[in-house]
């Protein structure tokens, strides 16, 4: 299945599409925005994880035509939600390292955020501490222009990779994203909670927002709240899901 032919034929057959995962503000209730997240949908195999097929999108240069139409799908998807909802709120987007590293990304954005014709800051990246290290002065090029184009900028898996605060002072940081593998062992690793807590402080301090991912249990939002985490994302609130099964408005949630 992992053939490239195979997933050449999943970019023409049109088989790659966007599941979306909220994100909720942890003291409203309030919807705070989605995480969009690729996944394939094979004819006999069901549906396939990024991880498996990702690296040969990128391996085969495949990502760069996919990129973009899964950008524009998210685009038209947050226009259709933000017709039905009350109040704006975030489209938060995947950038791979090799994705981040294309002099391309700044005018494929742009052109995503027109498509809208919502004039929000409605568009979040997601980047890795990996990408953005790889090259710390073209990541700052590259992020003040998408800054001035109104794009946040978010922190996936932070805490994972060779991170340096000295990154969180140099580049336009505006959201933190707790891996989940530091929500998950919280109550069993006083380590990990630790982390936690010092993730939540450190995003407080800096003016940034703190999202915590993997949430599953009641007891970990709990945690969090108290913490005066900002956002939470996990399976407590829902699964990834196809856009047609969440219903709008989205939330409240208590
Ligand atoms: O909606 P408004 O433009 O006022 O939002 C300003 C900022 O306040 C947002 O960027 C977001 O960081 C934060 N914000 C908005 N709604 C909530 C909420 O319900 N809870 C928290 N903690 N922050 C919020
Ligand atoms: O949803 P899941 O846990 O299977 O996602 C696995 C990984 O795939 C995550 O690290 C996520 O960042 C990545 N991913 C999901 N969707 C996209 C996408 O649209 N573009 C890129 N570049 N990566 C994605
Ligand atoms: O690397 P990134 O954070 O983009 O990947 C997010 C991945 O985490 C998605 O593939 C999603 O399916 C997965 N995910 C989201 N919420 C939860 C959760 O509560 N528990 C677990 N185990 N995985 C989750
Ligand atoms: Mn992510
Ligand atoms: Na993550």
């Amino acid at each position: 299945l992992m053939l490239e032919s195979n997933v050449r034929k999943a970019v023409s057959e049109k088989e790659l599409r966007l599941y979306y995962q909220p994100q909720i503000y942890l003291d409203s209730g309030r919807l705070r925005g989605f995480e969009a997240l690729m996944r394939w949908q094979q004819p006999q195999a069901g549906l396939i994880q990024p991880s498996l097929f990702i690296p040969i999108l990128e391996e085969t240069g495949l990502i760069h035509a996919i990129g973009p139409w899964l950008h524009e799908s998210a685009a038209h998807q947050f226009r259709q939600w933000r017709s039905q909802h009350h109040e704006t709120f975030v489209m938060s987007l995947n950038v791979s390292a090799l994705q981040f590293g294309s002099a391309k990304l700044i005018d494929e954005l742009q052109r995503v955020l027109e498509l809208t014709g919502i004039d929000e800051p409605w568009l979040e990246i997601e980047v890795t501490e990996s990408a953005l290290i790889d090259n710390v002065e073209f990541a700052q090029q590259q992020l003040q222009q998408l800054r001035d184009l109104g794009v946040r900028i978010a922190i996936d898996d932070f805490g994972t990779g060779y991170s340096s605060l000295a990154y969180l002072r140099e580049l336009p940081i505006d959201t933190v994203k707790i891996d989940r593998s530091f929500t998950a062992s919280m109550f069993e690793s006083n380590k990990d909670a630790v982390i936690v807590q010092t993730i939540v402080e450190l995003g407080r301090r800096l003016q940034m927002e703190v999202v915590a991912e993997g949430v599953e249990t009641e007891a970990q939002l709990q945690w969090l709240r108290e913490l005066g985490c900002d956002i939470a994302q996990g399976y407590w609130f829902s699964r990834p899901q196809p856009p047609e099964e969440f219903p709008f408005p989205y939330g409240p949630f208590r």
